[in-house]
């Protein structure tokens, strides 16, 4: 096929032709396939990718319609120290962000995609972010040579004919162009042109490098168009809670990579706090608009779900492992010998024998792990059980409650309320979290991660901080704002609150703030509930753990700010005034205040 095939494909947009028979002349794939997002297609890509060994068939009769993926090795995470925002400036970039000049990027990336997809088709996916049709809803082209990306991408988003049709003859499209190469790690680059409405990325097959709807466009690209547009891109979870009266209301909670999000948008309620219902509207990105009514309203960006599967068990995420039970893509994840999958954490006993995630025998006894600490699942939305009827509403939900949350062994209480939206935007802005296995190098370190959006805001953080300030007269009925940690650990290092469903009652705190039901307790850095607040029926936890769970210890609150004082000084100039004012005041309230 050629470029010509956009003939058939019936497509309206010259930008789109044209920018592919460029993109052609650049990579000389052999073949062009146009994807159309059908479901005869998806079987013919699943065919061809079993056949080429890019996908293991799993046990249809245990896991129908599913499929294992190996990557390469060295391509399990993202790789954040080569993933660059290309302005004309430095300063637009800001230091939280690695910057290349958009000319460099350009011809660096343009050497190495000279002839890369000779001997390989190239895959172009047109595909919709939001629901098809809202006005939310925005359109993306990925050209791709990974057969896994493809399918992948047919999964995370609403992928094909629709995404031609929203398009039309417009050339208002975010234009990813994706080649594995050699999958080399010196030759890996993910380039970002918020310009241009452009993504470049090179030598990577894995998630959030490759498939350039999710993290490079819905929060990258997104961020700065939503600062143009004023709307926000984030990297949070939408989750509704119908209440055992009937009444449901939607939080949306940003935490970074591997901290439980998924978890959270599904979780199973206790049956002792009566009959809760908990629905999922997006486990990883929202897109938030201020609706005519001065309320925050959430859309999902995505289709589908790519999260982590170590850890994910009946016990944790009872829904997820339903949804896991059929037409999954799982990824770095272990086989066992009857075709199932298996992973740490999943509370099943291994076989005695299995494969581990690069495909070598493993044994119960053996030193390494048997699944990739970020292996993951690729899931439709579809097959979550809990699934929002309102997922397709084009103007999404509304929201009550923005909540911050981190993965802190110390220091920050399991929940607390911000005092007003300054406030908020300084927790969310401050808040810091340990570092998890979902991108490359350490695991374990507290690092600053401002609204969990630390690799993934696509412009100076700074600037980012004002748009969330700039746009408070806007949103007239504003959530409030809340922090959670659910990670505390005591001196012997277990945790201190039980997490997972237990998590509702922590919710159902904060929705009773909301409609006025608790008084909670004043502290300097915010309010936190009286014990007596928190809904523990059915629970065993002791007075002392809870007590230490919610504890303020100004010691480590000084060293907090500490630490804050000196990521604003990092940041430098763009940090607004308010933000320093009142980091400002809070360390003198910690320093001199004695109640
Ligand atoms: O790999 S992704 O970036 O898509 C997942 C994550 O790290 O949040
Ligand atoms: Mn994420």
């Amino acid at each position: 096929m050629t470029p010509d095939s956009a003939a058939n494909a019936n497509v309206a947009s010259h930008t789109l032709v044209q920018w592919v028979a460029d993109s052609a002349r650049l990579t000389q794939p052999d073949n062009i396939v146009w994807c159309d997002g059908s479901s005869s297609e998806r079987e013919r890509l699943l065919q061809e990718a079993v056949k080429s060994g890019v996908l293991i068939p799993l046990n249809p009769r245990k896991r129908p319609g599913c499929y294992l993926h190996r990557s390469n090795p060295n391509d399990v995470a993202r790789t954040e120290h080569v993933t660059f925002i290309c302005t004309p400036s430095a300063e637009d970039a800001g230091v939280t962000n690695h910057w290349m000049a958009p000319d460099e990027a350009y011809s660096r990336l343009g050497t190495m995609l000279e002839g890369s997809m000779r001997g390989r088709t190239m895959y172009v996916i047109p595909y919709v972010l939001g629901p098809v049709g809202s006005p939310y809803a925005k359109v993306g082209v990925q050209i791709t040579d990974s057969i896994y990306v493809a399918l992948s991408m047919g999964i995370m988003t609403r992928m094909g004919e629709c995404g031609l049709s929203m398009l039309g003859d417009s050339d208002d499209f975010n234009r990813g162009l994706h080649c594995t190469l050699d999958l080399n790690p010196e030759r890996r680059f993910i380039c970002h042109f918020p310009q241009d409405n452009t993504i470049w990325s090179v030598g990577s097959g894995y998630g959030g490098n490759a498939l350039l709807s999710k993290k490079c466009f819905a929060l990258r690209i997104a961020s700065w168009l939503g600062r143009d547009e004023g709307w926000f891109a984030e990297h949070m979870l939408i989750v509704g809670l119908r209440n055992p009266e009937g009444h449901t209301r939607y939080i949306a909670a940003a935490f970074p990579s591997a901290c439980g999000k998924t978890n959270l948008a599904m979780l199973l309620p206790p049956p002792a706090l009566g009959r809760w219902k908990v629905f999922t509207v997006g486990d990883d990105i929202a897109w938030l608009r201020v609706g005519p009514d001065g309320r925050l309203w959430a859309i999902n960006p995505e289709n589908g779900y790519f999260g982590v599967a170590p850890g994910t068990s009946a016990k944790s995420n009872p829904n997820a492992m339903r949804m896991l039970a059929h037409d999954s893509i799982f990824t770095n994840v272990a086989m066992t010998p009857d075709g199932d999958v298996w992973w740490e954490g999943m509370d099943v006993e291994p076989p005695p024998e299995l494969f581990d995630w690069q495909g070598d025998q493993w044994r119960p006894d053996s030193a390494a792990k048997a699944a990739h600490p970020n292996s993951r699942f690729t899931t439709p939305i579809a097959n979550n059980p809990v699934l929002s009827p309102h997922v397709e509403d084009p103007c999404g939900v509304p929201i009550s409650a923005i909540v911050f949350g981190g993965r802190r062994a110390t220091t920050a209480p399991l929940v607390l309320e911000a005092k007003d939206w300054l406030h908020g935007v300084f927790i969310g802005a401050t808040m810091g979290s340990e570092t998890t296995a979902a991108a490359a190098g350490r695991v374990g370190v507290v690092r600053r991660d401002p609204m969990a959006m630390l690799p993934f805001a696509g412009y100076n953080i700074g600037d980012y901080w004002r748009h969330w300030l700039a746009m408070q007269p806007r949103i007239t009925e504003p959530p409030r704002i809340f922090m959670v940690n659910w990670f505390r650990k005591d001196v012997h290092g277990a945790f201190l609150w039980p997490g997972f469903g237990e998590n509702l009652r922590v919710l159902k705190w904060i929705l009773a703030r909301i409609d006025g039901r608790v008084e909670g307790r004043e502290t300097l850095l915010g309010t936190v509930p009286e014990p007596a607040e928190l809904d523990l029926s059915g629970l065993e936890i002791a007075g002392e753990q809870l007590r230490l769970a919610l504890a303020i210890d100004r010691d480590e609150w000084k060293t907090e700010m500490a630490s804050v004082g000196k990521f604003f000084d990092r940041i430098g100039r763009s940090v607004p005034e308010q933000l320093r004012e009142l980091h400002r005041a809070l360390s003198n309230a910690l320093e001199t205040d004695r109640s």
